[in-house]
């Protein structure tokens, strides 16, 4: 399998979380975000989306869409689970990974902030108040299903990891990264300390990538 990933994508840091639990080793194409390099004929000929992550397949097959990728890995490789056994349970974890993936995350991606930027013309201030403000939503709204939910355990569902904490940890880290202190949101924190804990999930943190820039590098 290549995994084509940029240190500083949140799409690709969950499915960097996938492949650590599951224990898949790929080739890993750097593809950087900063230089455009997604939007180059070469990437769009493998995601004409010009969106990371992909992921493609020995055969050649191309997987893209963060959430479809995590469920094509939780298909193929069952262990360890991603998802709970029940229905319902795969319902409530798929429906906070959504919160993240499709409600939250979309409105802070690259191609998003450019037309804020060249487009309306908004300046740093504003694209800040834009970024914030859909932060804060996504961890209120998070918070509010979480603390209140006794199916709510160490983890978002349960006492193991799910799909709901590979989403969770990323936004988290994009709140972290803004400033935004947690202390309104400590369901939120909790699980977020408690899952990047885990060698998976710190492995595949932002900061400690190959291609994290070195000023920025977690040092150890
Ligand atoms: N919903 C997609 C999001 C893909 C996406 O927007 N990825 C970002 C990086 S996290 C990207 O490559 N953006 C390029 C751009 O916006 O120009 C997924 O979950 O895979």
């Amino acid at each position: 399998m290549k995994f084509f990933s940029f240190w500083r994508s949140l799409a690709s840091f969950r499915v960097r979380i996938a492949l650590n639990l599951k224990n898949l080793s790929t080739e890993i194409v750097f593809i950087d975000l900063d230089t455009n390099a997604h939007r180059t004929d070469d990437y769009r000929r493998v995601n004409p989306q010009m969106a990371l992550p992909a992921l493609t397949l020995d055969d050649g097959t191309v997987l893209f869409q963060s959430l479809a990728i995590l469920e094509y890995l939780e298909e193929k490789y069952p262990e360890p689970p991603m998802l709970p056994v029940d229905a319902l349970g795969r319902a409530r974890v798929r429906a906070l990974a959504l919160m993240v993936a499709c409600e939250g995350h979309p409105l802070l991606v690259p191609r998003v902030r450019r037309y804020l930027d060249n487009e309306l013309n908004l300046r740093d201030a504003q694209q800040a108040a834009w970024r914030r403000h859909w932060t804060v939503e996504t961890l209120a709204a998070l918070e509010g299903h979480l603390a209140r939910d006794k199916a709510t355990g160490r983890f978002c569902h349960g006492d193991q990891p799910t799909m709901a904490d590979v989403c969770i940890v990323g936004h988290v880290t994009v709140a972290l990264a803004q400033d935004i202190s947690l202390a309104p949101w400590p369901t939120v924190k909790r699980i977020f300390e408690t899952a990047m804990a885990l060698p998976a999930f710190a492995a595949a943190h932002p900061l400690a990538q190959p291609d994290t820039p070195e000023a920025m590098r977690t040092k150890n």
